[in-house]
């Protein structure tokens, strides 16, 4: 069970960190950090539970899109996945049962909602909402990307008699079998949820504005056979993890930032795809006009065949207003309906927001991200000194396992931590000039990429910037497997 490799005790045993998130980064980081020997490590955590993304959406066909085999801790192997593209109940659980079983589920400080942070004489001030300030010399923010929904803004949305909610909040106390059921949106939680819902509602009103490209792919279960000849040798598991992660790198995250071969591999598929819906009318509403894998593509075997039930109705009239009985479109029908559902996204670029951050002399990270959020290699800021994030800015956060990205971040922030912790350095920050120098890099960089080809999606920042990692994953590997220490400042 152990995930430390042969590392010294640190000297300093006793600094004191504060841990923000006990979803899958805050777990990641809380258990890293215990086992490297630190007894002061306090994690935070909003909401009453622990697991992020995989705690708040419960919606029907929920299921993670990156095979599970890579969607897990490196140090916590799962021969149990029941799918290829396992079910999100069961990474719930996974994440539970690793928190569990490294003892941090019952440390975690739930309902705990930290409003305030400031640096100040060589400590972070660290405020919950409500509460008494406490000191940490370190702070780590885990606090997700895809955290809080974005409702849409429709004119009459609460007028609206029946159940309303969002995809990430979804009501379990109203059925929606047999039902007459609006669905808002076409981002790959809507596909997920028609795909799981079409053929047991009384009607299926989905509304897209946006088609989307939609690439085939297959969700085989894993049979009890094949779990069992994993959990016998764990070593397969480490060979598929390999295999997977090969796969996908030298594949679609290679599309994305430039190689055009591999796009046009992905475009055929989607292409392809898009033929076997037989109506040309509705073929015709669900043709994207704009390149493949420019918004994130969605990746679903089922969402054709689904939306193709006599139960379904396609609608792509722009929606006007929502009224007590329904949805009204710009061609003044009304979709009469029992519960409506906006799988509408969330606010991407929020970060650790609405929390207050004030780093060195007074200045917060709202004023140093008010043109744009910026970071060193995504996990630290200048002038934010033992300020460490994980999925910050620019992470790549496309369509790769989230969970592999995270534990390279941390592993790349406890080298900068080491230096605090071995007492070679009291306070560690990125330079301004490294921190322009890499943000001009990846601004340089994003022209290649698949993302400014024209359409918005929610990887596009307020100035219509994808926030993005725009290289291919073997630089972020690189990048992130030793901090250069000439683009720190380290205070003695
Ligand atoms: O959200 P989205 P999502 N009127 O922002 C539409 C991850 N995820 O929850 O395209 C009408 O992608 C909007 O339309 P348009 C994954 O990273 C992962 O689906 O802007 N429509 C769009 O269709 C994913 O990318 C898994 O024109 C409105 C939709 O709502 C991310 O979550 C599973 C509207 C929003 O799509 C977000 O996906 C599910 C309005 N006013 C999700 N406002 C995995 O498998 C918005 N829309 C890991």
């Amino acid at each position: 069970m152990s995930v430390a490799e042969d590392r010294a005790a640190p000297a300093r045993a006793d600094l004191r960190f504060a841990v923000i998130g006990a979803g899958m980064s805050g777990i990641l980081a809380a258990i890293r950090l215990e086992e490297a020997g630190f007894r002061n490590v306090e994690i935070f955590e909003r909401e009453s539970k622990l697991g992020g993304t995989w705690r708040d959406n419960t919606y029907p066909g929920l299921s993670c899109d990156v095979p599970s085999h890579v969607y897990r801790y490196r140090f916590a192997p799962n021969p149990d996945w029941s799918y290829r593209f396992s079910p999100g109940p069961e990474i719930w659980e996974y994440l539970n049962r690793v928190a569990h079983d490294y003892g941090i589920a019952r440390r975690v400080r739930y309902d705990t909602e930290i409003a305030r942070a400031e640096w100040d004489d060589g400590v972070w001030k660290v405020t919950p909402k409500g509460g008494e300030t406490e000191i940490f010399d370190i702070v780590i923010t885990a606090t997700g990307v895809l955290r809080d929904p974005v409702y849409p803004d429709i004119p009459g949305l609460e007028d609206f008699e029946g159940p309303m909610f969002h995809s990430a909040r979804w009501d379990h106390s109203h059925d929606w079998r047999g039902k007459r059921v609006g669905l808002i949106g076409t981002g790959s939680t809507a596909i997920q949820i028609t795909s799981a819902i079409a053929k047991e509602v009384g009607k299926l009103s989905l509304f897209q504005r946006t088609p989307q490209w939609v690439v085939p792919v297959e969700n085989p279960e894993i049979t009890e056979r094949e779990r069992e000849a994993l959990r016998k040798d764990p070593k397969r598991m480490d060979d598929l993890y390999e295999f997977l992660a090969d796969r996908f790198q030298n594949t679609f995250a290679r599309a994305v930032v430039g190689d055009k071969e591999e796009l046009d591999k992905v475009a055929r598929a989607c292409e392809e795809h898009l033929a076997t819906v037989k109506d040309p009318e509705l073929r015709r509403k669900l043709t994207p006009d704009y390149q493949v894998a420019c918004k994130r593509l969605i990746m679903s075997d089922t969402f054709y065949r689904e939306v193709q039930r006599d139960t379904v109705e396609l609608v792509t009239e722009k929606i006007e207003r929502i009224e007590k009985n329904g949805v009204r479109t710009a061609d003044g029908r009304l979709h009469e309906l029992d519960m409506l559902v906006c799988a509408t996204g969330f606010e991407a670029h929020k970060f650790m927001r609405p929390m207050e951050v004030v780093g060195r002399g007074g200045h917060t990270l709202e004023e140093e991200w008010s043109e744009a959020n910026r970071a060193y290699r995504s996990v630290a800021v200048p002038d934010f000194p033992n300020f460490f994030m994980m999925v910050g800015p620019n992470s790549p956060i496309g369509n790769f396992s989230l969970i592999m990205i995270s534990e390279m971040q941390f592993d790349f922030i406890m080298q900068l931590v080491d230096r605090i912790a071995s007492g070679e350095a009291r306070e560690v920050e990125p330079t301004r000039e490294a921190t322009n120098r890499f943000n001009k890099a990846i601004q340089d960089a994003m022209v290649n990429t698949v993302w400014v080809a024209g359409c918005s999606s929610w990887y596009l920042d307020k100035n219509g910037n994808p926030a993005m990692w725009p290289w291919d994953f073997e630089r972020f590997e690189r990048e992130m497997q030793a901090p250069d220490l000439k683009d720190f400042r380290l205070v003695a």
